[in-house]
């Protein structure tokens, strides 16, 4: 018999299906989350029975569970824990570890990945494509590198994964990898994960006229209020406000403060760090605490939602050489403008400012994260130019 405790999020349930896949009907698998595993091996370790042999992937486990599993292993106990967080790879130092972060040829592992790896040295899965197919979009969407890669199919299947019951996902895709070359999604799946992604739109949409700005320590942060599709969300508002260092998105029935960034100058799990929380450097996370209630919500209730640059213009446009025309909501305009020097520099109600800018980009994140100003529309830049002739008549 085998038993395998994993993760509940996707890549740990990747491993459930790829245990299924292997052992059938001998692997009991159970799904936990970070803090509900260690209660899980403790009750294995009570309830031991050396001829099951116990798999952990995607998690590890506590100081007093580490020790146990190595005595059990010692006492002829059959364990192996298989995972790739940088936190783990003190399991290294025993027989029965298995943490690696990053594979021979330098890509990113996740723990369905080495899993397979495993399953497929020892000879105890049988290879295919489907299996390889649907092991890389797991692995891609649990580093993240779909992102990058933009694998729309990677992001799907996360989509799907909550879309319906871990059982129902289960029985999905085994029974697709069981019998399939190719690893697909069927009609109906593909069906609701197009409903799901126009959902995903109109959220957005609705968001981003709600987004904030502040200054929040020594960071700009856009600060928004959501419950849910946090990643999508923090992705596309930090996308369309480039000024901005990162996204603080608050759950306030959850208690919670979600903190997401594209830049790679900014480290969100310090910030995260600040109030008690953690994660990664692009997404992480942490409890509201009073001072962080202060500051994200008591400090920005009374501000007015960023406004948005136009969208449909055709005249004033971005990264015109000649110029691109902003408003502030006090009424000022100021002109984004290419010098003779290929500097970028701005005029404020005509009067030159001071401040030159080695780019489009750092003059923009500068009236941004100034004045709040945001691209005037056509008509706005037409009328602008009419004055300006009228001027000079
Ligand atoms: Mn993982």
């Amino acid at each position: 018999m085998y038993k395998l405790l994993t993760h509940n999020d996707l890549d740990g349930v990747g491993c459930g299906i790829l245990a299924k896949l292997a052992f059938g009907k001998q692997v009991q698998v159970r799904y936990n989350s970070v803090a509900g595993l260690d209660y899980e091996v403790a009750w294995f370790l009570e309830n031991q029975d050396k001829k099951t042999a116990l798999f952990i992937t995607d998690l590890s486990v506590n100081k007093d569970n580490q020790e146990k599993l190595n005595a059990f292993h010692q006492d002829g106990g059959k364990v192996k824990l298989i995972d790739h967080h940088k936190t783990a790879l003190h399991f290294n130092e025993y027989e029965w570890g298995h943490v690696v972060i990053e594979d021979e040829d330098g890509k990113l592992t996740s723990a369905t990945s080495l899993l397979y790896g495993y399953l497929l040295q020892h000879e105890l899965i049988e290879p295919s494509n489907a299996l390889a197919e649907f092991v890389e979009l797991v692995r891609q969407y649990d580093t993240w590198e779909w992102e990058k890669n933009d694998n729309q199919e990677a992001r799907r299947l996360n989509a799907l994964f909550f879309l319906v019951s871990i059982e129902e996902f289960e029985d999905r895709m085994i029974s697709r990898l069981r019998y399939h070359q190719h690893f697909f999604f069927d009609e109906l799946e593909e069906k609701i994960l197009d409903m799901e992604d126009d959902k995903i739109a109109r959220y957005i949409h609705r968001k981003r006229r709600e987004l904030v700005q502040a200054d929040i320590g020594e960071h700009m942060a856009g600060v928004v209020y959501a419950e849910s599709y946090h990643s999508e969300l923090g992705n596309e508002l930090g996308k369309e406000n480039p000024h901005l260092d990162y996204i603080a998105i608050l759950n306030i029935g959850g208690k919670r403060l979600g903190f997401r960034t594209i830049h790679d100058h900014i480290d969100v799990s310090e910030v995260a760090a600040r109030y008690g929380g953690g994660g990664h450097a692009k997404a992480a996370g942490a409890s509201m605490t009073e001072e962080a209630y202060t500051q994200f919500v008591t400090d920005t209730f009374h501000l007015l939602p960023l406004r948005e640059d136009a969208r449909r213009n055709r005249y004033n446009v971005k990264e015109s050489s000649f110029g691109s025309l902003y408003e502030s909501r006090p009424g000022e305009t100021f002109l984004l403008y290419e010098t003779a020097e290929n500097n970028w520099a701005i005029k404020r109600n005509g009067a030159i400012l001071p401040e030159t800018f080695p780019s489009f980009q750092t003059g923009e994140n500068f009236l941004k994260r100034t004045f709040e100003a945001s691209l005037a529309r056509d008509d706005v830049f037409v009328h602008y130019l009419q004055k300006l002739a009228q001027k000079e008549h």
